[in-house]
């Protein structure tokens, strides 16, 4: 996997130059002198995407040549953000197209700008796939990935009076140099309708006659890996009406009519939902899901017959990942394609199904696990509901004979029979996969001793660990080229190819003249966010104070409100003691709420209430700020990951399943402030405490206290001087004197019935911050930490987590 060296020489320059502006004025249509910014962005992105091409038709006719196994990456989100630097850096030609634009007067860091983040996910699971999507590149692994190539994304938040607007999301307005429409190649999929059968040659030969049928249309991006050896192709599906127009009501002057069949059918790829949590249960989730499954599973046998003349061997060949249930309706389907459409008996169907199937689980919160109703699924997709009835008797008569009583039976069954029939779509991707993995190792364990123990006890051995990933070449060296460049000038250029050398920074932890320039790597960093704050909040915040950042989905279980009580003690003891020797600092905050979910819109205006309160007044005079940065998205994270000197990870232990944003922070040198929750116990491993603020509750902890205490924090406000003040402070309106009741229902929430352990968890917190602030006092011992921690991060390199699916989820070889 070596880098080619970037080719410097003035002719290549001169040809990049030549290309710019030949796709200027034959792609674009425009002369040097009249090209808009965009238009250059355009350019040179075509330019770009014309190297991977190269590369990719290559890759492809690799893989065709050598017979390789395919893994199919299957997920209803893709969180890739902007791709040209990431294009630009796996190709080696950064600095040959600086120079090139150059030439023209034109500045590659503005274009970059220009590019609108492809935003088709809500949070970290969809940027997990991404994460994937790029070292499945890089290690050469012949890779699809498959999704919906939504017109809008996820919705631009803004900020009105500290309250959450949402507006749509337009990636696609001026077009998008990155994909390729391929018309040639769309599926039909159906929906609704009835199911025959007829007894042929001695078997039942089911046929599904669907009552409306669409088409999925393929739009593929070319992904380039490090090194630009290996492309792959994330194939998103687009949906097409089959009749365009309807044109009898056309013509009887039914005008907009004649439309209503084709805004149906297209509303499929419409919108990302934009929940994260709990499933709204909606029928148009279901036809995405289905859609796309659908789609994707066609596309992969019609490819796989070309190459084979029989399905018998599909899972020698293809290995497909399901990134959540959200893909899990495509186990009834790839069984009702082998069965109802290539003839199969279903024994062999089923090992056929199992053997190329594997399943991520990334929650367990009770109430985030998809359960489609009965009712619903027997209307859309009668022939999938027999298929799941079926596989359940069969698993449950499985069962049975092996001695399960009837309770045991209702757990393990794939049908929920409590408060209306609902399929348990975590229980049918289980039972689907020959392998069901968690994101992280404490949330592994968890998962095999909470919701799938039964499951695991029956049929057993399928439960593996793959701790998340994150991709370096994103989250070190194109977000952070200053720190990138001072670790390659400290221990070669081979740390940019094996992220585990960084352990060889151990010993410049302790020099002094590494911990100045690592700290002074950071600097421009915090002054460029202070600009930023400046520009986009008229906020002056001082870019040598501690930047303390929050920055996720808004969640009760994630903990901002934590963070903000924190937040609020500061103020109190800021006022109460104005001459103690206080280090300015800044708490930043950024994230998107669910639309639907209040009171995660209500955390997001306290945090603007008490930013007005606190950063107004004179007392404070600066010591402390509270910053909300609005639509927070991919390129927000990579702008202020490289200014967080401390990284807030503070879930209530048990509910992170792992998080990706705790590794990010903390490879660029954060120090993390959090909870034995999810990878932050892994970092700990590895980093160890030593260089981090671990507090509260352990997941054991939080169970006793559940069963024993219960929600309510009575005793717990009333033995905490510092947080009673706090709550009462919100509930008597001191940060919404307009409005003095604004807070009150959510104080009471924390006291009497939050399930998230607020309360319970915020003395080890208040005690955990004046840690941070003692060390933060001494900068050696903070410095020493902050190399500790980006020295011993390389493990969470996505391209380990990638590896480790290959060799043991799904028995394929990296290529190079
Ligand atoms: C489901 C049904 C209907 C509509 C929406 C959804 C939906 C969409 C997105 C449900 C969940 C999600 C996203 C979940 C998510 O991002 N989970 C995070 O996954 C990360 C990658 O594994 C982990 O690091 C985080 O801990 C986990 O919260």
């Amino acid at each position: 996997m070596d880098v080619p060296a970037e080719p410097t020489a003035e002719h290549s320059v001169e040809s990049l130059h030549d290309a710019i502006l030949a796709r200027l004025l034959y792609n674009i249509g425009k002369t040097p002198s009249r090209a808009s910014q965009r238009d250059w962005y355009a350019a040179t992105a075509l330019t770009i995407r014309d190297r991977i091409v190269d590369v990719w038709t290559s890759s492809a006719a690799r893989a065709r040549a050598q017979g390789a196994k395919r893994v199919a990456y299957f997920s209803l989100e893709f969180l890739i953000g902007r791709l040209m630097f990431d294009a630009a850096g796996n190709l080696g030609m950064v600095e040959m197209l600086r120079n090139a634009l150059a030439l023209e007067g034109i500045d590659l860091d503005h274009l970059r700008t220009l590019e609108p983040d492809a935003a088709l996910g809500n949070g970290g699971l969809g940027r997990l796939a991404a994460c994937f999507m790029e070292s499945m590149a890089t290690l050469a692994i012949p890779a699809f990935g498959y999704g919906i190539r939504y017109d809008h994304g996820l919705f631009r938040q803004t900020i009105t009076d500290g309250w959450q607007q949402e507006i749509p999301e337009d990636w696609l307005s001026s077009g998008n140099p990155w994909e390729f429409q391929r018309p040639e190649l769309s599926y039909r999929v159906g929906f609704g309708g009835s199911v025959t059968g007829a007894i042929e040659a001695g078997r039942t030969a089911f046929t599904w006659n669907p009552g409306e049928t669409l088409f999925a249309v393929a739009f593929d991006t070319p992904m380039v890996g490090y090194g630009g050896h290996h492309a792959n192709t994330l194939r998103l599906w687009s949906a097409r009406a089959a009749d365009p127009l309807a044109l009898d009501a056309f013509n009887r002057g039914d005008h907009v009519g004649a439309l209503t069949d084709r805004v149906r059918a297209e509303a499929v790829s419409r919108v990302l939902y934009p929940g994260d949590d709990s499933p709204a249960g909606q029928e148009l989730r279901l036809r995405q899901e289905y859609f796309f499954a659908s789609a994707s599973l066609q596309d992969m046998l019609r490819r796989h017959l070309v190459e084979h003349d029989t399905v018998r061997n599909l899972a020698e060949f293809v290995a497909i990942q399901l990134n959540d249930t959200h893909p899990a309706i495509g186990i009834a389907e790839l069984m009702r394609l082998l069965l109802d459409v290539h003839g199969l008996e279903w024994d062999e169907a089923w090992r056929i199904t199992q053997g190329c199937i594997s399943y991520t689980n990334h929650t367990l919160l009770p109430e985030a696990l998809e359960m489609w109703p009965v009712l619903l699924l027997e209307r859309l997709l009668p022939r999938h509901m027999q298929i799941i009835y079926l596989l359940n008797a069969r698993h449950l008569d499985t069962q049975r004979a092996a001695g399960a009583d009837d309770r045991l039976l209702a757990g393990l069954s794939l049908i929920d029979e409590g408060s209306g029939r609902r399929v348990r779509m975590g229980h049918l991707a289980f039972l689907g996969s020959h392998s069901v993995n968690g994101v992280s190792a404490l949330h592994t364990d968890l998962m095999r001793r909470t919701i799938f123990r039964d499951l695991d006890a029956a049929v057993g051995g399928r439960i593996v660990n793959r701790t998340n990933g994150i991709t370096f070449r994103r989250w070190l060296h194109q977000t952070n080229p200053g720190l990138t460049r001072l670790l390659v000038d400290t221990l070669g250029d081979r740390v940019l190819r094996d992220p585990m050398t960084l352990t060889d920074l151990m010993p410049h932890a302790e020099d002094a003249g590494f911990r100045a320039a690592f700290k002074a790597q950071r600097v421009p960093r915090k002054q460029a966010m202070a600009r930023l704050v400046a520009a986009q909040l008229g906020l002056v915040v001082d870019p040598e104070a501690l930047f303390d950042i929050q920055i996720k989905r808004i969640h009760e279980y994630k903990r901002q409100l934590l963070n903000i009580l924190h937040a609020i003690s500061q103020y109190n003891a800021i006022r109460a003691q104005p001459t103690r020797d206080w280090r300015p600092r800044v708490k930043f905050f950024a994230g998107k709420a669910a639309p639907s979910y209040t009171l995660a819109k209500q955390i997001i205006r306290l945090a603007h209430d008490v930013a007005r309160v606190v950063n107004s007044d004179p007392t404070v005079r600066g010591l402390l700020q509270v910053v909300f940065m609005p639509n927070y998205n991919v390129s927000l994270a990579e702008l202020l990951i490289p200014s967080a000197d401390l990284s807030e990870q503070i879930s209530t232990a048990g509910m992170e399943a792992s998080g990706t944003g705790n590794m990010k922070l903390a490879l660029n040198g954060a120090l993390t402030i959090g909870t034995m929750d999810g990878a932050n116990v892994e970092i700990c491993e590895r980093v160890g405490a030593a260089n981090m603020f671990i507090f509260g509750m352990s997941t054991e902890e939080v169970e006793a206290r559940r069963t024993s205490t219960g929600f309510d924090a009575t005793a717990t406000v009333a033995a905490c001087p510092a947080l009673r003040d706090v709550v009462e402070a919100m509930r008597s309106g001191v940060f919404s004197p307009e409005e003095p009741q604004r807070y009150a229902a959510l104080a009471d929430r924390l006291i009497h019935s939050d399930p998230f352990f607020v309360c319970a968890d915020f003395d080890s917190y208040d005690r955990a911050q004046d840690l941070v602030d003692a060390k933060w006092r001494d900068p050696v011992a903070w410095w020493r930490s902050a190399v500790i921690n980006t020295a011993n991060m390389g493990w969470f390199s996505s391209d380990r987590t990638i590896g480790e699916y290959a060799a043991g989820t799904w028995n394929v070889k990296p290529g190079l």
